[in-house]
Protein backbone atom coordinates (compact mmCIF):
# COMPACT_ATOMS: atom_id res chain seq x y z
CA UNK A 1 0.00 0.00 0.00
CA UNK A 2 1.70 3.35 -0.86
CA UNK A 3 1.84 5.97 1.73
CA UNK A 4 1.74 9.71 1.39
CA UNK A 5 2.47 12.74 3.41
CA UNK A 6 0.08 16.03 2.99
CA UNK A 7 1.33 19.08 4.77
CA UNK A 8 -1.92 21.37 4.61
CA UNK A 9 -4.34 18.68 4.75
CA UNK A 10 -6.71 20.55 6.81
CA UNK A 11 -7.01 23.17 3.83
CA UNK A 12 -9.26 23.03 1.07
CA UNK A 13 -7.10 20.83 -1.61
CA UNK A 14 -5.68 18.82 1.34
CA UNK A 15 -9.68 17.79 1.98
CA UNK A 16 -9.87 16.86 -1.99
CA UNK A 17 -6.24 15.36 -2.08
CA UNK A 18 -6.28 12.88 1.01
CA UNK A 19 -10.30 12.04 0.06
CA UNK A 20 -8.82 10.83 -3.67
CA UNK A 21 -5.65 9.31 -2.15
CA UNK A 22 -7.65 7.28 0.63
CA UNK A 23 -9.97 6.26 -2.23
CA UNK A 24 -7.05 5.04 -4.20
CA UNK A 25 -6.01 2.74 -1.46
CA UNK A 26 -3.06 4.89 -0.23
CA UNK A 27 -2.56 5.54 3.24
CA UNK A 28 -2.58 8.81 4.25
CA UNK A 29 -0.43 10.86 6.75
CA UNK A 30 -1.37 14.47 7.15
CA UNK A 31 0.18 17.04 9.24
CA UNK A 32 -2.22 19.80 11.25
CA UNK A 33 -0.74 22.67 13.66
CA UNK A 34 -1.82 23.12 17.02
CA UNK A 35 -4.71 26.30 17.56
CA UNK A 36 -6.48 26.90 20.50
CA UNK A 37 -9.93 25.48 18.00
CA UNK A 38 -10.00 22.54 16.51
CA UNK A 39 -9.19 23.03 12.36
CA UNK A 40 -9.72 19.53 11.10
CA UNK A 41 -13.99 20.58 9.94
CA UNK A 42 -13.53 19.38 6.38
CA UNK A 43 -11.32 16.88 6.84
CA UNK A 44 -13.69 15.26 10.27
CA UNK A 45 -15.77 13.23 7.68
CA UNK A 46 -12.42 11.22 6.13
CA UNK A 47 -11.23 10.77 9.87
CA UNK A 48 -14.84 9.24 10.84
CA UNK A 49 -14.02 7.00 7.51
CA UNK A 50 -10.40 6.22 7.67
CA UNK A 51 -8.87 6.84 10.98
CA UNK A 52 -9.72 3.57 12.75
CA UNK A 53 -8.62 1.68 10.35
CA UNK A 54 -5.19 3.50 10.32
CA UNK A 55 -5.50 4.14 6.77
CA UNK A 56 -5.64 8.19 7.97
CA UNK A 57 -2.91 9.67 10.30
CA UNK A 58 -3.08 12.90 11.81
CA UNK A 59 0.41 14.40 13.09
CA UNK A 60 1.47 17.78 14.67
CA UNK A 61 3.70 19.75 12.81
CA UNK A 62 4.32 23.04 11.04
CA UNK A 63 6.56 24.09 8.18
CA UNK A 64 8.38 26.59 10.45
CA UNK A 65 9.58 23.65 12.31
CA UNK A 66 12.42 21.90 10.23
CA UNK A 67 12.61 19.27 13.06
CA UNK A 68 8.83 18.28 13.01
CA UNK A 69 9.74 17.85 9.32
CA UNK A 70 12.50 15.64 9.56
CA UNK A 71 11.10 13.51 12.61
CA UNK A 72 7.68 13.19 10.68
CA UNK A 73 9.82 11.42 7.42
CA UNK A 74 11.73 8.89 9.56
CA UNK A 75 8.44 7.53 11.51
CA UNK A 76 6.31 7.83 8.63
CA UNK A 77 8.64 6.55 5.70
CA UNK A 78 6.38 8.07 2.55
CA UNK A 79 6.84 7.36 -0.82
CA UNK A 80 5.10 10.41 -1.86
CA UNK A 81 5.08 14.44 0.00
CA UNK A 82 2.72 16.83 -1.47
CA UNK A 83 3.35 19.94 -0.05
CA UNK A 84 0.29 22.25 0.26
CA UNK A 85 1.07 24.20 3.27
CA UNK A 86 0.74 27.96 3.17
CA UNK A 87 -0.07 30.96 4.67
CA UNK A 88 -2.19 30.98 1.12
CA UNK A 89 -4.48 34.21 1.33
CA UNK A 90 -2.52 37.13 -1.16
CA UNK A 91 -4.35 40.08 0.75
CA UNK A 92 -3.31 38.89 4.08
CA UNK A 93 0.44 38.27 2.88
CA UNK A 94 0.71 42.35 2.68
CA UNK A 95 -0.09 42.31 6.55
CA UNK A 96 1.60 39.13 7.68
CA UNK A 97 4.62 39.30 5.49
CA UNK A 98 7.46 38.11 6.76
CA UNK A 99 5.11 34.87 7.87
CA UNK A 100 3.92 34.23 4.79
CA UNK A 101 7.32 34.10 3.11
CA UNK A 102 8.79 32.42 5.84
CA UNK A 103 5.98 29.32 5.31
CA UNK A 104 6.99 28.92 1.73
CA UNK A 105 10.48 29.06 2.56
CA UNK A 106 9.90 25.94 4.41
CA UNK A 107 9.56 23.68 1.74
CA UNK A 108 13.60 23.52 1.93
CA UNK A 109 13.31 22.16 5.01
CA UNK A 110 11.31 19.48 3.74
CA UNK A 111 13.32 18.69 0.62
CA UNK A 112 16.47 19.07 2.99
CA UNK A 113 14.70 16.51 5.11
CA UNK A 114 13.88 14.14 2.13
CA UNK A 115 17.12 14.38 0.47
CA UNK A 116 18.70 12.95 3.75
CA UNK A 117 16.19 10.41 4.02
CA UNK A 118 17.39 6.58 2.62
CA UNK A 119 14.09 6.35 0.87
CA UNK A 120 13.28 7.43 -2.71
CA UNK A 121 10.63 9.58 -1.66
CA UNK A 122 8.53 11.61 -4.71
CA UNK A 123 7.62 15.50 -3.69
CA UNK A 124 5.43 17.95 -4.85
CA UNK A 125 5.35 21.49 -4.44
CA UNK A 126 2.40 23.69 -4.47
CA UNK A 127 3.52 26.24 -6.78
CA UNK A 128 0.78 29.12 -7.92
CA UNK A 129 -0.18 31.39 -11.00
CA UNK A 130 0.13 34.14 -8.36
CA UNK A 131 4.28 33.38 -9.19
CA UNK A 132 3.60 35.28 -12.89
CA UNK A 133 1.88 38.24 -11.56
CA UNK A 134 -1.00 39.10 -14.72
CA UNK A 135 -0.90 38.34 -17.66
CA UNK A 136 -0.90 41.21 -20.32
CA UNK A 137 -1.53 38.98 -23.64
CA UNK A 138 -2.45 35.84 -24.45
CA UNK A 139 -2.45 33.02 -21.82
CA UNK A 140 0.72 32.57 -19.15
CA UNK A 141 2.24 29.20 -19.75
CA UNK A 142 5.66 27.24 -18.90
CA UNK A 143 8.07 30.03 -20.41
CA UNK A 144 5.99 33.05 -19.15
CA UNK A 145 8.24 35.28 -16.54
CA UNK A 146 7.71 35.47 -13.21
CA UNK A 147 6.87 38.89 -11.63
CA UNK A 148 5.62 38.28 -7.89
CA UNK A 149 3.09 41.16 -6.88
CA UNK A 150 2.74 39.86 -3.37
CA UNK A 151 5.00 38.54 -0.15
CA UNK A 152 2.67 35.40 -0.67
CA UNK A 153 3.72 35.07 -4.59
CA UNK A 154 7.74 35.89 -3.60
CA UNK A 155 7.51 33.39 -1.29
CA UNK A 156 6.09 31.13 -4.04
CA UNK A 157 8.95 31.74 -6.54
CA UNK A 158 10.94 30.73 -3.83
CA UNK A 159 9.36 27.44 -3.00
CA UNK A 160 9.16 27.16 -6.95
CA UNK A 161 13.11 27.51 -8.15
CA UNK A 162 14.46 25.95 -4.71
CA UNK A 163 12.21 22.41 -5.68
CA UNK A 164 13.96 22.71 -9.73
CA UNK A 165 17.21 23.33 -7.88
CA UNK A 166 16.72 20.17 -5.70
CA UNK A 167 15.70 18.34 -8.80
CA UNK A 168 18.18 19.00 -11.12
CA UNK A 169 21.15 19.22 -8.47
CA UNK A 170 20.37 15.57 -6.25
CA UNK A 171 18.05 14.24 -9.27
CA UNK A 172 15.11 14.02 -6.98
CA UNK A 173 12.08 13.50 -8.35
CA UNK A 174 10.36 17.12 -7.08
CA UNK A 175 8.17 18.80 -9.22
CA UNK A 176 6.34 21.67 -9.19
CA UNK A 177 2.26 22.04 -9.87
CA UNK A 178 1.58 25.92 -11.15
CA UNK A 179 -2.08 25.74 -10.19
CA UNK A 180 -4.54 28.49 -11.32
CA UNK A 181 -7.21 29.39 -8.74
CA UNK A 182 -9.51 26.38 -8.09
CA UNK A 183 -12.67 26.51 -5.88
CA UNK A 184 -15.01 24.44 -4.23
CA UNK A 185 -17.92 24.14 -1.28
CA UNK A 186 -14.57 23.66 0.63
CA UNK A 187 -12.69 26.76 -0.40
CA UNK A 188 -11.63 29.35 2.65
CA UNK A 189 -14.60 31.83 3.59
CA UNK A 190 -12.38 34.39 2.87
CA UNK A 191 -11.35 34.25 -0.75
CA UNK A 192 -13.76 36.00 -3.47
CA UNK A 193 -15.60 33.15 -4.77
CA UNK A 194 -16.92 31.69 -1.56
CA UNK A 195 -17.39 35.02 0.13
CA UNK A 196 -19.63 35.54 -2.32
CA UNK A 197 -21.48 32.08 -1.84
CA UNK A 198 -21.49 32.43 1.78
CA UNK A 199 -23.29 35.63 1.00
CA UNK A 200 -26.11 34.76 -1.32
CA UNK A 201 -26.71 31.86 1.03
CA UNK A 202 -27.53 34.23 4.12
CA UNK A 203 -29.18 37.03 1.56
CA UNK A 204 -31.55 33.97 0.68
CA UNK A 205 -32.38 32.80 4.17
CA UNK A 206 -32.66 36.24 5.46
CA UNK A 207 -29.82 36.33 7.68
CA UNK A 208 -27.36 38.74 5.88
CA UNK A 209 -28.49 41.41 3.96
CA UNK A 210 -25.09 42.96 1.85
CA UNK A 211 -21.98 41.80 1.03
CA UNK A 212 -18.42 43.92 0.71
CA UNK A 213 -16.33 43.15 -1.88
CA UNK A 214 -13.17 44.87 -2.98
CA UNK A 215 -12.13 45.05 -7.08
CA UNK A 216 -14.91 43.90 -8.77
CA UNK A 217 -13.03 44.19 -12.60
CA UNK A 218 -10.19 41.40 -11.60
CA UNK A 219 -10.37 38.67 -13.83
CA UNK A 220 -9.49 35.24 -12.95
CA UNK A 221 -9.13 31.17 -14.03
CA UNK A 222 -11.49 29.63 -11.91
CA UNK A 223 -11.41 25.52 -11.76
CA UNK A 224 -13.08 22.82 -9.83
CA UNK A 225 -10.47 22.01 -6.50
CA UNK A 226 -11.56 18.47 -6.82
CA UNK A 227 -10.20 18.14 -10.44
CA UNK A 228 -6.86 20.34 -9.62
CA UNK A 229 -5.92 17.66 -7.05
CA UNK A 230 -6.49 14.65 -9.46
CA UNK A 231 -3.60 16.31 -11.64
CA UNK A 232 -1.38 17.01 -8.47
CA UNK A 233 -1.43 12.94 -8.35
CA UNK A 234 -0.76 12.56 -11.90
CA UNK A 235 1.98 14.47 -11.83
CA UNK A 236 3.88 12.22 -9.55
CA UNK A 237 2.75 9.09 -11.03
CA UNK A 238 4.63 10.75 -14.74
CA UNK A 239 7.61 8.85 -15.56
CA UNK A 240 10.08 11.67 -15.13
CA UNK A 241 9.73 14.88 -12.66
CA UNK A 242 8.93 18.60 -13.91
CA UNK A 243 6.77 21.36 -14.06
CA UNK A 244 3.11 21.87 -15.15
CA UNK A 245 0.71 24.35 -14.93
CA UNK A 246 -3.23 23.28 -14.09
CA UNK A 247 -5.62 25.92 -15.47
CA UNK A 248 -9.09 26.03 -17.42
CA UNK A 249 -8.08 28.43 -20.36
CA UNK A 250 -10.89 30.51 -19.80
CA UNK A 251 -11.37 33.94 -17.39
CA UNK A 252 -13.91 35.65 -15.87
CA UNK A 253 -14.31 38.78 -13.66
CA UNK A 254 -15.61 39.44 -10.63
CA UNK A 255 -18.61 40.60 -11.98
CA UNK A 256 -19.10 37.65 -14.15
CA UNK A 257 -19.17 35.18 -10.94
CA UNK A 258 -21.58 37.76 -9.08
CA UNK A 259 -24.01 37.84 -11.95
CA UNK A 260 -24.21 34.13 -12.43
CA UNK A 261 -24.29 33.54 -8.84
CA UNK A 262 -26.81 35.78 -7.76
CA UNK A 263 -28.72 34.51 -11.44
CA UNK A 264 -29.12 31.53 -10.17
CA UNK A 265 -31.34 32.75 -7.01
CA UNK A 266 -33.12 35.07 -9.41
CA UNK A 267 -31.55 37.95 -7.51
CA UNK A 268 -29.70 41.25 -9.11
CA UNK A 269 -26.14 41.49 -7.84
CA UNK A 270 -26.32 45.37 -8.05
CA UNK A 271 -28.79 45.59 -5.20
CA UNK A 272 -26.89 43.18 -2.51
CA UNK A 273 -23.05 44.21 -3.20
CA UNK A 274 -20.94 46.98 -1.66
CA UNK A 275 -17.58 47.96 -2.21
CA UNK A 276 -14.83 49.18 0.03
CA UNK A 277 -11.24 50.05 0.10
CA UNK A 278 -10.86 48.01 2.73
CA UNK A 279 -10.59 44.64 0.26
CA UNK A 280 -8.23 46.01 -1.81
CA UNK A 281 -4.59 44.70 -1.83
CA UNK A 282 -1.42 47.32 -2.64
CA UNK A 283 -0.73 46.12 -5.37
CA UNK A 284 -3.11 44.32 -7.54
CA UNK A 285 -2.76 40.75 -9.92
CA UNK A 286 -5.56 42.09 -12.16
CA UNK A 287 -5.81 39.16 -14.80
CA UNK A 288 -4.82 35.65 -15.11
CA UNK A 289 -5.20 32.88 -17.25
CA UNK A 290 -3.57 29.64 -17.93
CA UNK A 291 -2.21 27.47 -20.81
CA UNK A 292 -2.71 23.95 -19.12
CA UNK A 293 -1.99 22.19 -22.45
CA UNK A 294 1.58 20.63 -21.14
CA UNK A 295 -0.93 18.55 -18.94
CA UNK A 296 -2.88 17.80 -21.25
CA UNK A 297 -0.54 16.16 -23.71
CA UNK A 298 1.84 14.53 -21.01
CA UNK A 299 -0.92 13.64 -17.97
CA UNK A 300 -4.39 13.63 -20.01
CA UNK A 301 -5.18 16.23 -17.41
CA UNK A 302 -8.12 18.26 -18.37
CA UNK A 303 -10.71 19.96 -16.22
CA UNK A 304 -14.23 18.38 -15.89
CA UNK A 305 -16.28 20.52 -14.11
CA UNK A 306 -17.70 23.56 -16.43
CA UNK A 307 -17.50 27.58 -14.83
CA UNK A 308 -21.27 27.42 -14.58
CA UNK A 309 -21.33 24.17 -12.79
CA UNK A 310 -18.65 25.02 -10.43
CA UNK A 311 -20.23 28.27 -9.20
CA UNK A 312 -23.60 26.19 -9.26
CA UNK A 313 -22.43 23.84 -6.52
CA UNK A 314 -20.97 26.42 -4.44
CA UNK A 315 -24.26 28.09 -4.43
CA UNK A 316 -26.38 25.36 -3.63
CA UNK A 317 -23.85 24.18 -0.85
CA UNK A 318 -23.82 27.45 0.39
CA UNK A 319 -28.24 27.54 0.62
CA UNK A 320 -28.19 25.00 2.19
CA UNK A 321 -25.52 25.61 4.84
CA UNK A 322 -27.26 29.21 5.23
CA UNK A 323 -30.80 27.03 6.14
CA UNK A 324 -28.73 25.47 8.94
CA UNK A 325 -27.63 28.43 10.22
CA UNK A 326 -30.74 29.84 10.10
CA UNK A 327 -32.41 26.69 12.34
CA UNK A 328 -29.46 27.47 15.12
CA UNK A 329 -30.02 31.03 15.11
CA UNK A 330 -33.74 30.65 16.32
CA UNK A 331 -32.63 28.64 18.62
CA UNK A 332 -30.30 31.01 20.07
CA UNK A 333 -27.17 28.62 19.22
CA UNK A 334 -25.40 30.77 17.08
CA UNK A 335 -25.05 34.68 16.32
CA UNK A 336 -25.63 36.02 13.21
CA UNK A 337 -22.12 38.58 13.38
CA UNK A 338 -20.31 37.94 9.89
CA UNK A 339 -20.95 40.93 8.51
CA UNK A 340 -18.34 42.49 10.86
CA UNK A 341 -16.10 39.99 10.02
CA UNK A 342 -12.88 40.75 8.82
CA UNK A 343 -13.29 39.15 5.61
P1 LIG B 1 -5.75 26.63 2.32
O1 LIG B 1 -7.17 26.16 2.28
O2 LIG B 1 -5.47 28.01 2.79
O3 LIG B 1 -4.92 25.57 3.20
C1 LIG B 1 -3.62 25.85 3.61
C2 LIG B 1 -3.14 24.76 4.54
O4 LIG B 1 -1.81 25.08 4.98
C3 LIG B 1 -3.98 24.60 5.82
O5 LIG B 1 -4.06 23.24 6.14
C4 LIG B 1 -3.15 25.34 6.86
O6 LIG B 1 -3.36 24.89 8.18
C5 LIG B 1 -1.75 24.96 6.41
N1 LIG B 1 -0.70 25.83 6.93
C6 LIG B 1 -0.63 27.17 6.93
N2 LIG B 1 0.52 27.60 7.48
C7 LIG B 1 1.19 26.48 7.85
C8 LIG B 1 2.44 26.24 8.48
N3 LIG B 1 3.25 27.24 8.84
N4 LIG B 1 2.80 24.96 8.72
C9 LIG B 1 2.01 23.93 8.37
N5 LIG B 1 0.81 24.10 7.79
C10 LIG B 1 0.42 25.35 7.53
O7 LIG B 1 -5.08 26.51 0.87
P2 LIG B 1 -5.56 25.63 -0.39
O8 LIG B 1 -6.50 26.44 -1.20
O9 LIG B 1 -5.94 24.28 0.07
O10 LIG B 1 -4.20 25.58 -1.23
C11 LIG B 1 -3.26 24.52 -1.01
C12 LIG B 1 -1.89 24.98 -1.48
O11 LIG B 1 -1.94 25.32 -2.87
C13 LIG B 1 -1.35 26.22 -0.79
O12 LIG B 1 0.05 26.10 -0.71
C14 LIG B 1 -1.70 27.35 -1.73
O13 LIG B 1 -0.81 28.44 -1.56
C15 LIG B 1 -1.51 26.67 -3.07
N6 LIG B 1 -2.32 27.18 -4.17
C16 LIG B 1 -3.68 27.28 -4.02
C17 LIG B 1 -4.44 27.70 -5.10
C18 LIG B 1 -5.94 27.81 -4.99
O14 LIG B 1 -6.54 28.43 -5.87
N7 LIG B 1 -6.57 27.18 -4.01
C19 LIG B 1 -3.81 27.99 -6.33
C20 LIG B 1 -2.43 27.84 -6.43
C21 LIG B 1 -1.69 27.40 -5.35
P3 LIG B 1 -4.51 25.51 9.15
O15 LIG B 1 -5.79 24.84 8.76
O16 LIG B 1 -4.01 25.17 10.48
O17 LIG B 1 -4.53 26.98 8.86
O1 LIG C 1 -8.98 37.04 -4.91
C1 LIG C 1 -10.52 40.24 -5.82
C2 LIG C 1 -9.07 40.24 -5.40
O2 LIG C 1 -8.51 36.19 -2.63
C3 LIG C 1 -9.34 36.96 -6.28
C4 LIG C 1 -5.29 31.95 -3.54
O3 LIG C 1 -5.77 30.63 -3.50
O4 LIG C 1 -5.50 32.03 -5.92
C5 LIG C 1 -5.90 32.67 -4.73
O5 LIG C 1 -5.46 34.03 -4.71
C6 LIG C 1 -9.57 38.36 -6.81
C7 LIG C 1 -8.46 39.36 -6.48
O6 LIG C 1 -7.80 34.87 -4.68
C8 LIG C 1 -12.51 40.71 -2.82
O7 LIG C 1 -8.56 41.56 -5.36
C9 LIG C 1 -12.41 41.54 -4.82
O8 LIG C 1 -8.20 40.13 -7.62
O9 LIG C 1 -10.17 34.96 -4.09
P1 LIG C 1 -8.92 35.74 -3.98
P2 LIG C 1 -6.35 35.23 -5.26
O10 LIG C 1 -5.81 36.47 -4.68
O11 LIG C 1 -6.45 35.16 -6.74
C10 LIG C 1 -4.08 31.97 -6.15
C11 LIG C 1 -3.83 31.22 -7.43
C12 LIG C 1 -3.33 31.45 -5.00
O12 LIG C 1 -2.28 30.84 -5.14
C13 LIG C 1 -3.76 31.93 -3.65
O13 LIG C 1 -3.28 31.05 -2.64
O14 LIG C 1 -10.75 38.89 -6.21
N1 LIG C 1 -11.45 40.58 -4.74
N2 LIG C 1 -13.06 41.64 -3.65
C14 LIG C 1 -11.49 40.05 -3.51
N3 LIG C 1 -10.76 39.05 -2.95
C15 LIG C 1 -11.05 38.70 -1.67
N4 LIG C 1 -10.35 37.71 -1.10
N5 LIG C 1 -12.02 39.35 -0.96
C16 LIG C 1 -12.78 40.37 -1.48
O15 LIG C 1 -13.65 40.92 -0.80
Amino acid sequence: MPKALITGITGQDGYYLSKLLLKKGYEVYGTIRRSSTINTARIDPLISEYEKEGKLNLIYSNLLDPSSLTNILNTTQPDEVYNLAAQSHVKVSFENPVYATETSFGSLGLLEAIRNSDKQIKFYQASSSEMFGGVTDGMLDLNSDFDPKSPYAAGKVFAHNITKIYRESYNMFAVNGILFNHESPHRGETFVTRKITRAIGRIVNGIQSKVTLGNLEATRDWGFAGDYVEGMYLMLQHDKPDDWILATGESHSIKDFLKLAFGFVNLNWEDYVETSEKYYRPNEVHDLIGDASKAKKELNWSPEVSFDELVKMMVDYDLNLAKQEKVLIKENLLQPTWENYIL
